[in-house]
């Protein structure tokens, strides 16, 4: 879908849908995911989607992979309380606080989830071209089981999950639209990888806010 143009400011009143609330589909080794397709209403999303993609610092950082530095295929920004820290492929993502969009998103998904979240990573896909590959977010500072909320604006894109090496399971897939809210929990991440892949036919840009809870 398309980021329109709508005035701005963003306001909450519409979070969450009540309609929507889904429940958790266990994936057996391990793990649930709750998918919630109309979380925010189109309209919402519509707007915030054009808010943060005028107003993050969007940036395309180099990452450490493979035994080499290469750029991201995506833009990505950082947000979180001060003094918090995320690690990835090399790179040390700092929390110098939130700016009011996301800090309103926070609640409504603490609301929604029940857990408290101090980081946010936003990706942004410019089009289809842009992907996240397959990774597990295991990282030692979401400590042993993470809940990870992940919030979609903009274009709608495939949500991949595989077992990991030497798990046994079928592959799944959610299509994830603007305004929808994924939560991955349990030992999730011990028994899965998930990947956003490249999709050539889409034009339109999409946002990706995922939630996380790091310790210090
Ligand atoms: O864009 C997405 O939906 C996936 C994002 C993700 O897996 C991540 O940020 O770790
Ligand atoms: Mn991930």
């Amino acid at each position: 879908m398309r980021c329109e143009t709508e005035p701005l400011p963003i306001t909450m009143p519409d979070v969450p849908d009540n309609n929507s609330r889904t429940s958790p589909v266990h994936l057996p080794p391990g793990g649930t995911i709750s998918y919630t397709e109309r979380w925010l209403s189109s309209d919402h999303a519509a707007r915030l989607c054009k808010q943060l993609l005028e107003s993050l610092h969007w940036r395309q950082l180099p990452v450490y992979l493979f035994g080499r530095w290469i750029p991201q295929p995506r833009l990505t920004d950082f947000h979180g309380d001060p003094g918090t820290c995320y690690s990835y492929a090399g790179l040390d993502l700092r929390g110098r606080g939130w700016p009011g969009p996301l800090a309103e998103l926070r609640e409504a998904v603490a609301l929604h989830t029940g857990q408290r979240f101090n980081t946010v990573l936003c990706n942004l896909y410019r089009n289809g071209n842009d992907y996240m590959g397959w990774h597990a977010d295991d990282e030692r500072e979401l400590g042993r089981d993470p809940i990870i909320a992940s919030v979609s604006l903009g274009a709608s894109r495939r949500f991949l999950l595989r077992p990991r090496r030497g798990e046994r399971g079928e592959r799944r897939e959610f299509v994830l639209a603007s305004g929808s809210l994924l939560v991955m929990a349990g030992d999730l991440q011990h028994h899965w990888q998930h990947q956003l892949p490249k999709a050539l036919r889409v034009g339109e840009p999409r946002i990706n806010l995922t939630f996380r809870q790091v310790s210090g």
